[in-house]
């Protein structure tokens, strides 16, 4: 690796003061994006080796190019271990992003125009699940389910409701800010009842689904797909686990439906994060950043925040910040300036706009893997409620800047970086 980063420095020693730099910020600031982790140094490895030249369209033993005999048992293990770790009857492991995994998955089993209910976007769902932007709400006919608007929680009565009257082809559970447990049991059953297939989308849980921190709809819906850089710990990309009956669309939807060559670098990263999560510390991981989460969401409500269905049993929390009077685009940009990393989202009902929104979300995943634990999480919520009480106030931004330095100082993700 060092030697590597030698070779960068003397081409390219630009870039080279970016990744420097970048280092930096993730060592000396504090990481709350949910969706966002430190992958370890055998991943980084992995996903910075010559396994980026090969051009390896197909599968392995079923290739158009030559020269693929080596790379074919690195994708051979990132398959074996995905199914030893998740279970499920087949692996494809080469979507590049979620995104394209969540394309393929409706390309598997939808025709366009076909009917599809997911989570409505403003309350937890992702923008693959049928954003009027994105080539989902394009291609396909989506119908939305909500958070019942008091407790914030999903109702599954009135999930139920929904598919008896949209008589959906398909149903996508799973999602991107939703911060309580999903009940994948309920909605096998209400895919049942309207003769729909269940899609899960668990790219945020995958990582507690490994470790035993969540339940896992594997065996339940008929097709999950879930990205390995979020709570998983692994490189940038996704993967998708389906039953014996849907291997086949799966494969064909991914590649030659979607993708060209897969990234084959990306793929032995997969692997090896696969490998890292079936170890029994993983499983301790997964719990402890269940334990922080409810910990800051708890001193968070204790520094006036009002946290969005009362608390949180996963890995991420949202926080409603009118009781301070202020936006979450505020917010973002004043915890950012004072050393604290995260993301504006809309709550449930927000009377702001995407841009602007009324909440924050945050996530306990990255400063879990740097070692922090429930003190820390205290220590953090009152630096955030020093600052959205004075969000313009710079001596505060200064000072809490330094906290979260020396905080980070002792939870450092790569100090040998
Ligand atoms: N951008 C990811 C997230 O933050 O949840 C999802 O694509």
């Amino acid at each position: 690796m060092t030697d590597l980063f030698d070779a960068l420095v003397a081409t390219d020693p630009e870039i080279a003061d970016v990744i420097r730099r970048e280092i930096e910020r993730q060592n000396t600031t504090i990481q709350l994006i949910a969706s966002e982790n430190f992958t370890s140094p055998a991943v980084l490895a992995a996903s910075g080796s010559v396994l980026t030249n090969k051009y390896s369209e197909g599968y392995p033993g079923k290739r158009y190019y030559g020269g693929n005999v080596v790379v074919d048992e690195a994708e051979e293990l990132a398959r074996r271990r995905c199914l030893e770790l998740f279970g499920g009857d087949h692996a494809n492991v080469q979507p590049h992003a979620g995104a394209n995994a969540n394309l393929a998955a409706y390309m598997a089993v939808l025709d366009p125009g076909d009917k599809v209910m997911g989570m409505r976007l403003d309350q937890g769902g992702h923008l693959t699940h049928g954003s009027p932007v994105n080539a989902t709400g394009r291609l396909y006919n989506f119908v939305a389910y909500g958070v019942d608007p008091e407790s914030e929680v999903l109702d599954y009565d009135a999930v139920l409701d929904v598919a008896v009257a949209e008589r959906p082809k398909a149903i996508v559970c799973g999602y991107t800010a939703y911060p309580r447990l999903i009940d994948f049991e309920a909605f096998r059953s209400i895919a049942d009842e309207v003769g729909a297939i269940l899609i899960a989308d668990i790219a945020h849980i995958a990582g507690l689904v490994a470790g035993d921190a969540h339940a896992s709809p594997v065996g339940l819906a008929d097709i999950v797909t879930f990205t390995t850089h979020k709570t998983l710990r692994g490189p940038r990309g996704a993967a998708i686990v389906c039953k014996a009956e849907y291997a086949q669309a799966i494969d064909k939807a991914v590649f030659p439906g979607l993708q060209g060559g897969p990234l084959m670098h990306v793929i032995a990263a997969k692997a090896v994060a696969f490998k890292e999560a079936a170890a029994p510390e993983f499983s301790e991981y997964a719990h402890a950043i269940v334990r922080n989460a409810v910990a800051l969401a708890a001193a968070l409500g204790e520094e006036g925040f009002r946290v969005v269905s009362g608390g949180t049993e996963n890995h991420l929390m949202l926080v409603d910040l009118r009781p301070f009077g202020i936006t979450g685009k505020v917010a973002q940009e004043s915890l950012d300036a004072a050393g604290i990393t995260c993301n504006k989202n809309t709550i449930p009902n927000d009377p702001e706009s995407p841009f602007v929104t009324s909440g924050l979300r945050l996530g306990t995943a990255a400063v879990t893997t740097a070692g922090m634990g429930e003190p820390e999480m205290a220590t953090i919520a009152s630096l955030m409620g020093r600052v959205v009480q004075a969000p313009d106030d710079e001596s505060v931004r200064a000072e809490v800047r330094e906290a979260a330095a020396t905080l980070c100082s002792k939870f450092t993700p790569y100090p040998d970086l």
